[in-house]
């Protein structure tokens, strides 16, 4: 095989066992990698019903045949495991160095199982694999910890690891790596912690196989001059995500006091012109140029990677207009191991509670010191704190009232940054996410607000699926950061040629629109298994916040999504994928994929 390594390496935490396994050109043709693996994989071997953080759950750390290679934004590692805050299919991706050193140790995916007896650190080097003692880690932020293990390792080793968050089960930790990466938003930290997993190291030293590595070579070069050239290149190196900021503001659409708002009274305080002010410098992925992370210096002096969602959920959202305070509670994300985006959407719900006398705790909007508290008390797991970190669907069915109304989730993901009161084509987006409420299978709100945000029409539903095999299918599944094509207009061919030169295969577009479809359709039978009597259509809808109460302020005030022309669009949605009315892939759309055990085993 040329493009992969053609080896996972399968790891047993309870026997301490590491097992190199090849695996089919079929598998790599049908599934691509990266994201098609994880699904693939969980799929085969995750027992429905699963307790996802017991030791029968799996964690996969996987790459695809575009990943390490040294060509443009190519260092991104997909992290996926049956989620505990959604129950479902869950996963991320991040920039680390572990997905260029699997790929050099000579493996596409690490699938580790079992739960070690203490803490531990699974270290792999080549084709050799420890397991090193974490006990005096354990306790430690993730950057704490990566700054130890570096002190054993090459300056170049990858590095992913948890804080206490992840330690203590907060079903939204994430895993991090290089002080402010982070990926695996619906509870990966979470499922490493039940494993009493702190970190994975990887080494690597050998070449990966490439089907034209002299042809790889040029195109990789030329790839990263054609980046340069691009009109937005300067002001991207400059703001990254940040000008999102201003975007949504003038747009209605920025998440402010709990999704109520869609615009908020000081997001000139924490846009990117306000982030250039405390900018110290950029930081990114491996083997990227456009390295979008904004450092900034936060209000107690210490450094803090900013990008849009993260400010806008720690700051607008929860009422905080003070950016470096914003960093501050940013950078605790990072050091605890929480998903930022949930964080902030779970503390926008706990001020409402508080706001309403659903709870007795006393958390004001924007009131910095009360946030920082309950941003430890969630970590650690104390009082109110135990009830957030479960997530807000769980916290909504505790605390009560009409909470679930505004419990801003869907499938148990926290939304995350965007605005739906007034465009239904964005709300069908998070409805119908692989994961849960994330924006990154398909971020269509722009092309939305300058076609018509008002309409509910079938031209919203095409782009909507289009967009959702380009962005969570292909890309995830090459396995490489889409902001180049989606940010900068990097065009299309590139991958094709890159593709060619890595595996010595020619993939058009319809090819990889089908692998992609495979690996969606997948996705969606692993969450129609997991659910089992429990799954429904309705967990395709938004929360009732965008439908029944109007937002607040701004010209767009007293505008909210109709139910009804959503679930038409909804019809239409499933339809064109081939789905039936409750949203379950049919039996003729899995044959046509190649799933028919899939179908089987879903009894259709
Ligand atoms: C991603 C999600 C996002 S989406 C952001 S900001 W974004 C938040 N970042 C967090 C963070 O930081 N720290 C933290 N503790 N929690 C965080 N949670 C949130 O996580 C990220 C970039 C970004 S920045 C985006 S959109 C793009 N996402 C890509 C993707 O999904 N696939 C892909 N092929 N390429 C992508 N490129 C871009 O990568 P999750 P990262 Mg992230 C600090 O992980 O779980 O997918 O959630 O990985 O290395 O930070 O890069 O405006
Ligand atoms: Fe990472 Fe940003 Fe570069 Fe993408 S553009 S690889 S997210 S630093």
């Amino acid at each position: 095989m040329h493009g992969w390594t053609g080896l996972f390496l399968r790891i047993d935490l309870t026997k301490s066992t590491a097992t190199a396994e090849p695996y089919s050109e079929k598998l790599a043709s049908n599934f691509l990698g990266g994201r098609g693996f994880a699904a693939k994989i969980l799929w085969d071997a995750v027992k429905p019903g699963t307790d996802p953080l017991s030791a029968a759950n799996k964690i996969v750390f996987a790459t695809g045949p575009l990943t390490g290679i040294g060509l443009p934004n190519s260092g991104k590692l997909v992290i996926a495991s049956k989620s505990p805050l959604t129950g479902g299919y869950g996963d991320g991706n991040t920039g680390s160095w572990v997905a260029v050193n699997m790929r050099k140790a000579g493996y596409d995916a690490v699938i580790v199982e079992g739960k070690a007896s203490h803490p531990a650190i699974l270290h792999v080097k080549d084709k050799t694999c420890d397991f090193w003692d974490a006990k005096d880690l354990w306790g430690k932020t993730s950057f704490e910890a990566e700054a130890q293990l570096r002190k054993k390792t090459s300056k170049l080793a990858g590095i992913v690891s948890i804080g206490q968050a992840g330690e203590n089960l907060v079903k939204f930790a994430t895993v991090v790596s290089q002080d402010g990466r982070a990926g695996g938003r619906p509870g990966m930290g979470a499922v490493m912690g039940s494993k009493n997993l702190k970190a994975l190291v990887v080494e690597g030293t050998q070449s990966i196989p490439l089907a034209n590595p002299e042809e790889m070579k040029r195109l990789a070069v030329e790839g990263y001059k054609e980046l340069l050239t691009k009109p937005i290149y300067s002001f991207w190196k400059r703001q990254g995500t940040m000008s999102t900021v201003d975007w949504c503001q003038e747009n209605s659409c920025l998440p402010t006091l709990n999704f109520r708002q869609g615009v908020f009274d000081k997001a000139e305080g924490i846009n990117g012109f306000a982030m250039e002010k405390i900018k110290v410098s950029n930081r990114g992925c491996p083997q990227c140029n456009m390295t979008c992370g904004n450092v900034v210096k936060d209000s107690e002096g210490q450094d803090s990677e900013l990008d849009y969602e993260n400010v806008v959920m720690l700051g607008s959202n929860i009422g905080l207009g003070r950016l470096p305070e914003v960093a501050t509670l940013n950078r605790m994300a990072d050091e605890f191991s929480f998903d930022s985006i949930s964080l902030g959407n779970t503390i926008g719900y706990a001020m409402e509670a508080s706001e309403k006398g659903l709870i007795s705790e006393k958390i004001g909007w924007g009131d910095f010191e009360a946030i920082k508290t309950l941003v430890n008390d969630i970590a650690y797991r104390r009082g109110i704190g135990d009830i957030l970190a479960e997530g807000v669907r769980s916290a909504s069915k505790i605390i009560g009232g009409d909470s679930s109304n505004w419990a801003m989730h869907v499938k148990g993901l926290e939304i995350s940054a965007y605005d739906c009161h007034t465009t239904p084509g964005m709300a069908l987006a998070y409805g119908t996410s692989s994961i849960g409420a994330h924006h990154k299978d398909a971020w269509i709100i722009t092309w939305e607000i300058k076609n018509g945000r008002e309409t509910y029409d079938d031209s919203k539903v095409e782009y909507l699926i289009k967009a959702q095999l380009l962005r969570g299918g292909v890309f995830e599944s090459m396995n490489v950061c889409r902001f180049p094509h989606s940010s900068l207009g990097f065009e299309l061919e590139w991958y094709h040629k890159y593709l060619r030169a890595s595996t010595g295969q020619d993939f058009s577009m319809g090819q990889l629109n089908q692998i992609s479809d495979r690996v969606l359709n997948l996705i969606r039978a692993f969450w129609v298994r997991e659910y089992g009597k429990e799954w429904s259509r309705d967990l395709d809808i938004p929360p009732m916040r965008w439908f029944k109460e109007s937002l607040t302020d701004g010209p767009l005030k007293g505008s909210a999504l109709n139910l009804e022309k959503y679930k038409v669009m909804l019809d239409s949605y499933y339809r064109k994928r081939g789905w039936d009315e409750n949203g379950v892939p049919k039996k003729e759309t899995l044959d046509r994929l190649g799933l028919v055990d899939v179908a089987n085993q879903l009894k259709l």
